[in-house]
């Protein structure tokens, strides 16, 4: 697959899922570069750049995309020969991609840990990392049971319950809008997350934050899987996260809609949860409240602090 065939299938969302858009990119990167034997080394770092560029910003709200990206592509920043940049690139997507799927594993065995046996859990959307988590303590042993919500327009949600189904494990398919109503028959929510701001807010697939109000009312608990890499560093500076917002034909068709003039369509991918009601944030570096973030972000994602300082006009050039 080529790089620009990377990006059209994340913005289709035929690849989609914050972890795995960003291994993508990752590999799109990797494979970009080691396509290009024949350039110097100003030609092959702006060559790169570009393809990173194209690839961090293709999708706005998911910031495992950017923080990928720039992970990747910081040696080009910095290093002093063509070897330097093209071997440090190469290494740290390949690096990136094996971390990626490790945190995977480490969160599930993590979120396991705070499921109990018997347990009823809700999910929303289709998130890896909390499905790692179910997953998990299932093949412990555990007797679980699961709500699965629909996640229209996109319908992840039928993804979610084929993973589950296939697992062995006991799934109710509700509808986006019963996640309330069956709020009392369950122990403890679990989603993912597609970024986390510093003050420890968590954007994820919309509906996210109905259901988080929904588990707060009835005392369950609301945990949220996700990857240091999903953590915001420009949340730090008051950078906002840009919600994206998809085309109209995903909920109604062209066909209908054209018949009803007064009518707009508002598809938001994404909503955001504030931090009151999240318990926990489960990471690969290990649970955390979410009033952590600043520590996850400075200490976790000490690589991107870097850059910030480049274009940001207080910090001072060391
Ligand atoms: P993992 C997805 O976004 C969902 O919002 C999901 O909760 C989140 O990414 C995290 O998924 P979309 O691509 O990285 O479906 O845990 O818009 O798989």
């Amino acid at each position: 697959m080529t790089l620009e065939e990377t990006a059209t299938r994340i913005k289709r969302m035929e690849i989609r899922g914050a972890g795995r858009i960003a291994r993508a990119a990752a590999k799109a990167l990797l494979d970009y570069s080691e396509s290009i034997n024949d350039l110097d080394q100003k030609s092959y770092i702006d060559r790169m750049l570009r393809a990173s560029d194209l690839l961090a910003g293709v999708r706005p709200t998911a910031v495992s995309l950017p923080n990928a990206v720039n992970i990747i592509s910081k040696p080009l920043l910095k290093a002093e020969t063509l070897q330097d940049a093209k071997e440090g690139l190469e290494d740290r997507a390949r690096a990136f991609i094996t971390h990626s799927e490790h945190a995977v594993t480490r969160i599930g065995e993590i979120g396991a840990r705070h499921i109990r046996d018997g347990d009823v859990v809700m999910t929303h959307c289709n998130s890896e990392a909390a499905l790692q988590c179910i997953v998990t303590a299932h093949h412990q042993g555990m007797d679980i049971e699961v709500y699965a919500t629909e996640v229209r327009p996109r319908n992840q949600g039928h993804i979610t319950i084929k993973t589950l189904s296939d697992a062995g494990i006991r799934t109710n398919f509700i509808v986006d809008s019963a996640a309330r109503y069956f709020m009392k028959e369950v122990d403890i929510c679990i989603t993912g997350a597609d970024a986390i701001t510093v003050n420890g807010a968590v954007i994820n697939k919309i509906g996210t934050s109905q259901i988080a109000l929904a588990a707060k009312e009835a005392r369950v608990n609301f945990l949220v899987a996700a990857e240091t890499y999903k953590f915001a560093p420009r949340t730090i500076l008051g950078e906002r996260i840009l919600i994206e917002e998809r085309p109209a034909d995903e909920v109604l068709p062209d066909a209908i809609l054209t018949t009803l003039p007064h009518v707009t369509v508002r598809n938001p991918t994404f909503d955001i949860t504030p931090s009151e009601y999240v318990d926990l944030i489960i990471t690969e570096q290990g649970a955390i409240p979410p009033e952590m973030a600043y520590t996850i972000i400075k200490e976790h994602l000490q690589w991107d602090m870097d850059n910030l300082c480049t274009d940001y006009p207080y910090c001072e050039e060391e």
